[in-house]
């Protein structure tokens, strides 16, 4: 087996300036917003994983078996040697797709790259053991940061799975997608896994579940801001919203204060007041149509893309040739 390695492209520092950054812009502007990528420290990974497990949940696991029936026609599909993941998180329904494309493909090496070391550093470790055949190294970085140093040497797909496309808003996915398509090269590929506008009955109970899951790794992301600029958000005095968006077709979370308070965020010298009812922004979920989501790829640069959906309709799985 060759030995997983792990490569950190984000010095620790650069990470903190970039949470500081986010967090005096959105802290400041009216409405108040935050970033959903700073959900992710190790609690809010590990509360990630328990999201999805839930009953509720279902983009997970209809993402898993959509991957179980289409891995052997993406394997047929593509010629890749480098599997590149963005966002690759636990890489567990990646597993999936790593066995169809080693048993019939032409996949050397797989590169996962995401925001959390800790998350990545076990999954290298999990990946490298149950594909000995496959090179592994994890890249903790940004995915913006991950686009413009891609491995080299072999043709790559780059696999964007999960719905986090969605976290971004028109615009940033246009920039996005473009940016992707710009590093490809011809004949390689962008693996692209979307949720679909599917019954508000069904997707809202997914972002507000009745454990309450959704509800804390909502609420973590001011832990983050607690721990990492010496802010005292108290927990108990916000509580979790998830509401749909039927113009924007998104899930909206946002964490609402219960009573006025003020809190005090040292690392960026500021006081941030909260009246009562008032509701901060934390992510977006945008749920896609087939045609609309083809639609932004070939403004991106793709060409024509291969779909798979589930039987519900909604998850879709998009192979797009550069
Ligand atoms: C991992 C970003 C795709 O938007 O569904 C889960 C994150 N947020 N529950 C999503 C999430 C609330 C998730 N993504």
């Amino acid at each position: 087996m060759n030995e997983p390695t792990v490569e950190v492209h984000l010095a620790p520092r650069q990470l903190h300036e970039n949470l500081r950054a986010d967090a005096r812009l959105g802290l400041t502007a009216t409405p108040k917003w935050l970033p959903p990528k700073w959900f992710y420290d190790a609690k809010g990974s590990e509360l990630f994983e328990e999201i999805t497990r839930l009953p509720e949940y279902y983009p997970t696991r209809t993402e898993r078996e959509l991957l179980r029936a289409s891995a052997s026609h993406i394997a047929e599909a593509t010629s890749a040697q480098i599997l590149v993941e963005l966002g690759s998180g636990s890489s567990e329904k990646t597993r999936v797709l790593l066995g169809a494309l080693t048993e019939h493909g032409t996949l050397e090496r797989y590169v996962p790259q995401d925001v959390s070391e800790a998350a990545l550093a076990s999954a290298v470790r999990q990946v490298a053991a149950e594909f000995p055949a496959l090179t592994v190294h994890g890249i903790v970085s940004d995915f913006t940061d991950t686009l413009h140093n891609l491995p080299r040497g072999g043709r790559r797909m780059i696999a964007f799975l999960g719905g986090t496309l969605g976290n971004l808003v028109q615009e940033e996915r246009a920039e996005f997608l473009a940016s992707v398509a710009e590093v490809l090269e011809e004949g390689e590929q962008l693996l692209l896994g979307v949720g679909l506008v599917t019954d508000p009955a069904v997707v809202v109970p997914a972002y507000d579940d009745a454990a309450g899951v959704t509800a804390r790794f909502n609420l973590n992301v001011l832990s983050v801001l607690n721990d990492q600029l010496g802010a005292n958000f108290d927990l108990d005095r916000f509580r979790h919203v998830a509401l749909w968006d039927e113009v924007s077709e998104w899930i909206e979370m946002r964490v609402e204060a219960v009573e006025p308070m003020t809190v005090q965020v040292p690392a960026l010298g500021l006081e941030v007041e909260f009246a009562a009812g008032e509701q901060m922004r934390t992510e977006i979920s945008a749920k896609f149509r087939v045609e609309g989501i083809c639609k932004e790829l070939a403004a991106a640069g793709f060409g024509s893309d291969r779909v798979w959906t589930d039987p519900l309709d909604r998850f879709a799985l998009i192979l797009a040739d550069r």
